[in-house]
């Protein structure tokens, strides 16, 4: 694939990921007269796992702006989305990652758009409408905030990196996760648990913090955000080192990647 078709595919990303995110918070301005308060909120997997109208409305605009701009092209998203491909090019969608942060009003919420082409992701976008950021990024072709590059930070010494964290929404995981995070705290300058994969995965990227982990994730969850964490430098792994999924992921600078990777696998006894 041509870099020019790469970075129509981005550009895309970002403007699906733009409009997906005005549908969601304009939704939630109307829900709550654009006051502080709570849209309504149903429960999906477990009585924590959130969704809203408003999760189901941005992926449906998305949804409808594939099928008139990409015919043909598949399409998995979070709310039930799932569409064969009939062009060998794959679209993975979280219309809002930190669903729980949205119905809050924390900022750490947004769209989640990355595009796969024989499944391999070649492009995607993450859309924050709270703070108006959007990063992208293209395969080969970098990462950035807006039209600002992106980089992960120069740190070597894990004993001071700033590392960020997810639970899942099942209680017996959330007992061994709480377990592992207990074990790691000593060993690194401290934890941030954003509520929003996607919000850490940018965050590695941009040197907000200096590296994440997770497990139990879900494509979309990660789809775009690694892609933009790479691009930005980081290395990705699972948490032993082998190699990435939504079931297991680590992404860090390059500087403390094998460090962590030592610290997980011994706080994991
Ligand atoms: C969220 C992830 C986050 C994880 C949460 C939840 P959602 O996705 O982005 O990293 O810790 O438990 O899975 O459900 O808001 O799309």
């Amino acid at each position: 694939m041509t870099m020019s078709a790469i970075d129509e595919l981005r550009q895309l990303c970002i403007s699906l990921a733009q409009g997906a995110g005005e549908v969601a918070l304009s939704g939630r301005i109307a829900d709550t007269n654009g006051a502080i308060g709570q849209p309504p909120a149903a429960t999906k997997s477990s009585a924590t796992d959130l969704v809203t109208r408003h999760d189901q409305a941005a992926e449906r605009y998305i949804r409808e702006r594939l099928a008139a701009e990409r015919p043909g092209d598949g399409l998995l998203g979070e709310e039930g989305s799932s569409i064969e491909s009939a062009t060998g090019v794959r679209w993975i969608v979280d219309p809002i990652d930190g669903t729980t942060n949205f119905v809050y009003g924390i900022p750490a919420w947004g769209p989640s758009v990355a595009v796969a082409i024989d499944d391999v992701v070649v492009a995607g976008a993450v859309h924050f409408p709270a703070t108006g950021e959007t990063f992208h990024a293209g395969l080969g072709a970098g990462a950035a905030l807006g039209d600002l590059p992106l980089s992960v930070t120069t740190i070597d010494d894990v004993s001071v990196a700033l590392v960020a964290t997810g639970f899942g929404y099942d209680p017996s995981l959330r007992a061994h996760q709480g377990e592992r995070v207990a074990r790691l705290l000593p060993r690194v300058r401290d934890i941030r648990r954003s509520g929003s994969a996607a919000f850490d995965l940018c965050s590695v990227a941009c040197g907000r913090v200096d590296a994440y982990y997770e497990e139990h994730l879900n494509e979309w969850d990660l789809a775009a955000g690694l892609l933009i964490a790479r691009e930005s430098g980081a290395l990705a792994s699972s948490l032993d080192g082998g190699p990435p999924s939504p079931s297991s992921v680590l992404v860090s600078a390059p500087g403390i990647h094998a460090a962590l990777v030592d610290c997980l696998v011994v706080t994991t006894r």
